[in-house]
Order: C-alpha cells, then structure tokens, then sequence
C-alpha cells in the first residue's frame, strides 16, 4: 500500500504499462555512456576522494572513507602479544567465512593441508549471504568463455586484469558442476537443463539460479561442507592484524575475541584474506545492500603489511537499492527482476533506458533521471523511481513473480506492497567493491609472499565496473583457486621467526606524514551510534 502522495504518479505508471512493454529502449553509444558517468555515477565526484600519502598505493586516490581506515593506528602495540606462543598453529589460516572462505578451506582441506576458518561473526554471515539473482557461467551450446570474456571485460571498461578474467570465465562451467555436485538446488528444467537468464552487459542467457536466493543456497551447501569435513572454524573472532616472519613473508594473524577481546595468535604458513567487502563504510553516505560485517577489514591488514590495492577508487553502486518503505532503505532489489521484464519507468510513467545496461551505467541512468525536475519521487528516504514489476506477470504470465523471485515478493509483502500489483521504488545502493588487493594468477599478492586473497577483498577481476553474477562466480573460482595454492605452498614453507615490526613502521609514516588521526582499524563493524572506534 502506498501513500496518497505517490497516487497520481501510479495511476501514470499503470496507464502507460500496455505500451511500456511494447517498448524497445534502445542501447546507448558508448559516448553517451561515457558522458552520462562522468556527470552522474559516484566513483566521478572528485571531492569525494582523497590521495593517500603513505603505504604501497602512496599518491592513488580512494574514497575519502577508506582513505580514513587505511591511513589509521593499529588496534594493538606490537608489545601487546606474545608470537612466541600461538594460540593456534595451521598450514593454511583463512580470515573470513564467506563464500570465497569456504570455498579455500574446503580446496585446502581437499589438498591435505590442516586449514582454519577464522570469522568476526559466524560462517555464513556474509556477503555470499546476500547475493540474489545467481552466478554466470557459459555452459550451454550457444555460449563460450571467450564470449563470457569479451562480456566482461567491456563491462569493466577493459580495465580488468586479463589473465584473473580469463581464469574467471574458463573456470566458470566448473564452478557449477562443482557446486552442483555439492548439493546447490539449481533451478532447473524437467529435463535437469539449468534454467539461465540474462543480467545487465550479458550476451548469453548465462545466469544459474537458485530462484532469487542464489547466494544463501550457495552458503548454506559450502557451510554445510566445511562442517562436514571438520575444518575448524574460530567465530566471533576478527583478525585485527597480519604476522609476517622475519623473512617479510604472511605467517599468521593477531586474533581478537569480539566479546572479550582477547587478543590471540595464529601462526601459519600461508594466510588467506577473505574478508568481502566494503558496503558498511557507506562511501557518499549511500545505504547499502551488504552485510553488517563489510567493513574493508582485509584491505585493511594487506595494505598494512605492504601488500598494494588496485583500483581501489572503483565501487559499484547496485542502480536498484529498495527506495521505500524506509525499513528496508538500500537493501537489493536484484537485477534478475529486471532479467525477467520489469523496466525503470519515472513519475510520469516513461521508460528512460533499456533495463540490462552494465551496470554503473544503469546506476548512472537512475541518478540523472532522479535529479532531472518532475521525472524522480520523493520516497521519504532519498529520491527514487519505480521498477515496474507487474510486467514480469504480464510478460511471464501469472505465478511468474512467485516462482521466480519469491525473496522479493516476500520482502515487499511484509509492507504490504504485492509486487505482482504495483511497481516498486528504486534508487541505486552500495553494493560491491570493485578494487582491492592486487593478486597474480595464483590467487597470491604481487607483493607479499605467502599472503593470498580471495573474493571481493581482491581487486582486477572485473576491471572498474562488474557485471552481475561475476561475484558469486569470482568467490568460487578465486577462493577454490586461492586453497589449492596455499596449500600448495604451504607444503614447502619454513616460517622464520614471527614478528610485529610493521606496526611501529607503519605508526612512524603516519608521523612523518604528518597525518592527525584518532582513527583505529580495521574497522570491523560499522557505528551506527555516536560512540567512536566501536
Ligand atoms: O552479482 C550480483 O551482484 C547479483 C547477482 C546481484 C543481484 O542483482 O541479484
């Protein structure tokens, strides 16, 4: 149910429905995207990014916000800990129980080598948790992975690094089969042919799904694998620091019990960072799609030690964040509504783009018409417009909403909106790292020995924007990819003596930067009261 004053902009939506349909939007040049982001989409605003002046990305920008975290104190004095007696010894220690973490320890635990899951909350909670429309993969006859490519890559304006994206795409088939044989409920046909969809900047119908809770389904299958196999799982416990070895290479983390916070060592030979990402900082004060926990903490501790960022100045902003009511400001309205035949429509009823464009450009799109006077709606919360989602019913026929994308049926029901009924109001939200830690093919950094990264905390896969059903997919391929090779490594790895030197090394170039901040990092859970460092 809506209020009255968004009546007359409905009626308007709901009389020119038949024709919107009808409707085919034409693409944009490639010109008058470029135009249409450098005016509109966020990561473009010049004042809203600051050059950071210590640490391996010394002289690059990122937002302001990150800029704050990477350029903060430690949580801890190296004098605090005692490295001489680890709370826990492993080959393999793998910080964060998402879908990329799960992913490594099941991989490392399948190489031989003893792997230990640790999390600042529990295994699964997470941005995997999140995911909805589904994951790319170019399996079917009419598809290939150079095809997955050439999709990707100009998605990201062909800025991703090619051999992580021609990982990512070769990969992919595997992925699933990987996944299915796990136990994913993929949607399917009678016949057991996975049912596959469009996303924004996709060529292909290459979009598995399990419904529109893809990645819950995905979480819930590796979680279950990762307690089936005994791999032990530390939670409530954030890494708050890395321990590099006398030789300068990853040997372990300072733990920290988020209740106590008890301080605790873990020694291993190889670390994996995969911490997700970065919703929570809520860059420009955008809400965000993501999990409570997404908080940047990984490009925290790899920026620390050394190890450098790519594109970190990059973030995706989803173009379809639910606009109203406020109880659910932000969170994702996925793509795959779109997918099934919904287009955004403004208040006075006009379709203003075509619905799959990539999807900065679509978040770009959104923000214009917005400000554009008369075209976007006051929610309460923000500006928005509407998804006009009663098409999926028109265009699928009835039962398709609910067989397709129960989650968001559900999620607006609560409000007493029936989605099958009336459009929804939409306004782009945080939703994805793009940048990240730097890693070559093998999932290690280009820097730090020893120290691999799996998952959003990565930067390079997708380049500087990434198409839809690439995260799910980089989680897998990158985080199964990033167990088998430290483990791997870990079978020759002598760790030298543990030190904590870095800490005073970083401290002194926050000094002799001249920087004045009380901030401490990583951040670990977003404040949302008016207490500091929480
Ligand atoms: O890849 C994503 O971010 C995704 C699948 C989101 C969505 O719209 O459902």
């Amino acid at each position: 149910m809506y209020a009255e004053k968004f009546q007359s902009s409905l009626a308007a939506v709901e009389a020119a429905r038949e024709k919107n349909i009808a409707l085919e939007p034409v693409r944009m040049t490639a010109q008058q995207k470029e135009d249409l982001l450098a005016e509109f989409h966020p990561d473009y605003k010049q004042g809203e990014f600051r050059e950071l002046s210590i640490g391996p990305n010394k002289g690059d920008k990122v937002p302001t916000e990150l800029a704050e975290i990477l350029q903060a104190h430690s949580r801890i004095k190296a004098s605090d800990v005692d490295l001489t007696k680890p709370d826990y010894e492993t080959d393999v220690l793998i910080i964060g129980g998402g879908g990329a973490g799960a992913s490594a320890a099941i991989e490392a635990d399948e190489a031989g080598a003893s792997a230990m899951i640790v999390t600042k909350l529990r295994i699964g909670d997470a941005n995997t948790m999140m995911a909805e429309g589904g994951i790319q993969a170019a399996d079917k006859p009419n598809d290939s992975p150079a095809t997955h490519f050439v999709d990707a890559f100009g998605g990201g304006h062909y800025a991703a690094k090619r051999e992580l994206l021609s990982k990512l795409v070769c990969d992919a088939p595997d992925a699933i089969l990987w996944l299915n044989k796990l136990g994913v409920e993929f949607d399917k046909e009678a016949d057991g042919t996975m049912v596959t969809t469009h996303g924004g900047g996709t060529s292909r119908k290459r979009m598995h799904a399990a419904k529109d809770y893809s990645g819950a389904e995905i979480m819930r299958t590796l979680r279950d694998e990762v307690l089936n196999r005994q791999i032990p799982v530390v939670d409530f416990t954030a890494a708050i620091e890395l321990i590099l070895d006398e030789n300068g290479n990853a040997a372990g983390a300072v733990l920290m019990n988020m209740e106590t916070k008890e301080l605790l060592v873990a020694k291993a030979k190889t670390v994996v960072i995969a911490t997700g990402g970065a919703g929570r900082m809520h860059y420009q004060g955008f809400p965000t799609s993501n999990h409570y926990g997404a908080t940047a903490d990984g490009l925290v501790l790899g920026y620390r030690v050394g190890a450098k960022l790519l594109y970190a100045e990059t973030l995706q902003y989803h173009p379809t964040g639910a606009a109203y009511p406020e109880q659910i400001y932000g969170a994702l309205v996925t793509e795959k509504v779109r997918s099934l035949g919904a287009k955004l429509v403004n208040a006075k009823g006009e379709v203003f783009m075509h619905p799959l464009e990539t999807r900065d450009v679509s978040a770009a799109s959104i923000i214009r018409e917005c400000n554009a006077r008369g075209n976007g709606l006051d929610t309460g919360n923000g500006l928005g417009l509407w998804l006009d989602t009663p098409m999926i019913e028109a265009i699928g026929g009835p039962g398709t909403i609910e067989k397709r994308i129960p989650a968001m049926m559900r999620m607006f029901g609560k409000y007493g909106i029936d989605i099958r009924k009336e459009p929804i109001l939409v306004y782009p939200t945080l939703h994805y790292q793009n940048g990240g830690l730097d890693i070559n093919v093998n999932g290690e950094t280009t820097n730090v020995k020893n120290l691999f990264v799996a998952g959003e905390a990565v930067g390079g896969i997708h380049g500087r924007n990434r198409l839809m059903g690439n995260s799910l997919l980089d989680i897998i391929v990158f985080g199964r990819n990033a167990g088998i090779n430290a483990a791997k490594t870990a079978k020759d790895v002598k760790v030298g003596k543990l030190t904590l030197d870095h800490i005073e090394k970083f401290e002194k170039e926050i000094e002799a930067a001249g920087i004045k901040t009380d901030t401490v990092s990583p951040k670990l859970l977003p404040n949302y009261t008016k207490q500091k460092n929480i």
